[in-house]
């Protein structure tokens, strides 16, 4: 629901606070948001090129891949409340020093997912997964809260607790202020945002693409997972799906890093995620590298995906 009280800025902290949320998990919400304004400017003004790097999975990293996240790995060192990250950039669990008792979460993200798109003036994103303890690499249901940011005409911020999906919009003045509470999912939707080749789509997976079809389904993707995801949350209509291929049995996208977060927000607002056989949040992660196959959205289109994936229609 679009928040239309202009005279009451709810800042980003402000909104933490009142609705109760736990100090370091406020902080650690708040800390990303912080850095997500410099990866913002950076974006905004900075050096496109390569990095002459090339991440965990043999891509080659941006300069803009690198700097955002080194930015969210400073500000979420600084909370003091983190034990653990893993970052889609990193090539394995970082440990921050001065572990201690009050740090108390451990966090995955990926600091600029879609980054290939930015230098086509595309919407890409970062997005972040909160878990308790010191073990990044738990079951996406073992979340404590999710968020993500979209880098786009407007630079948004999602997050939830547990308590609500809410968006915050960053203003002129350079403050997160609150511009949607309580998002939340219609039953059934009109998007359908297709992941993955159609020539490479298994027979099942391009009966459900046809169903929708049928039914009268918009397509609509950009290519980026965030903004791709964003639409179909604050619309709150259709699915999102990246399945399954011939070359890409798992196919393409991450658990641990795209997934687990972005399904714990959309099942907050009312959602459903699944790999097409079983709820995303319950899949136990083996590794950093663990991707899986995803239908994510309205819970009518999930349903659908998992009956006629598995042969029920
Ligand atoms: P990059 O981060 O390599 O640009 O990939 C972005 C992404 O992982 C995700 O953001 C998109 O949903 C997906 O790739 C798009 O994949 P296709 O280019 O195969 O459609």
């Amino acid at each position: 629901m679009a928040v239309k009280s202009k005279h009451v800025r709810r800042g980003l902290w402000n909104h933490l606070m009142r609705t109760g949320v736990e100090m370091g998990l406020a902080s650690i919400i708040y800390e990303v948001g912080v850095a997500s304004k410099y990866v913002n400017h950076a974006m905004r003004t900075g050096d496109l090129g390569l990095a002459g790097t090339s991440n965990l999975y043999g891509e080659e990293q941006l300069a803009l891949d690198v700097l955002a996240d080194e930015i969210i790995k400073d500000r979420l060192d600084h909370t003091g409340r983190v034990s653990k990250i893993v970052s889609e950039e990193q090539s394995e669990i970082i440990i921050f020093e001065r572990s201690g008792r009050r740090r108390q979460y451990a966090v995955c993200y990926d600091p600029l997912d879609g980054s290939s798109l930015v230098d086509v003036n595309l919407a890409v994103g970062t997005i972040v997964s909160i878990y308790p303890g010191d073990d990044p690499l738990q079951p996406g249901k073992n979340q404590v809260g999710a968020m993500f940011v979209v880098y786009g005409p407007r630079t948004t911020l999602v997050y939830s607790t547990g308590n609500g999906v809410f968006e915050f919009t960053l203003n002129s003045l350079g403050e997160y202020t609150l511009t949607r509470e309580n998002i939340f999912m219609k039953e059934q939707g009109n998007l359908y945002s297709p992941g993955g080749l159609r020539s490479e789509y298994l027979p099942e997976h391009e009966r459900y693409v046809a169903s929708l079809e049928a039914d009268g389904y918009k397509l609509r993707y950009s290519g980026g997972f965030v903004p791709d995801i964003n639409q179909i949350l604050l619309k709150g209509s259709g699915v999102f799906m990246y399945p399954a291929t011939r070359k890409s049995p798992c196919g393409k996208l991450r658990l641990p890093f795209e997934l687990n977060p972005m399904a714990y927000l959309v099942e907050q607002a009312g959602g459903g995620a699944s790999t097409g056989t079983e709820r995303i949040l319950d899949v136990v992660p083996g590794d950093l590298d663990q991707r899986s196959p995803v239908y994510i959205g309205c819970r009518r289109e999930v349903a659908l995906a998992e009956r006629i994936l598995n042969g029920g229609e």
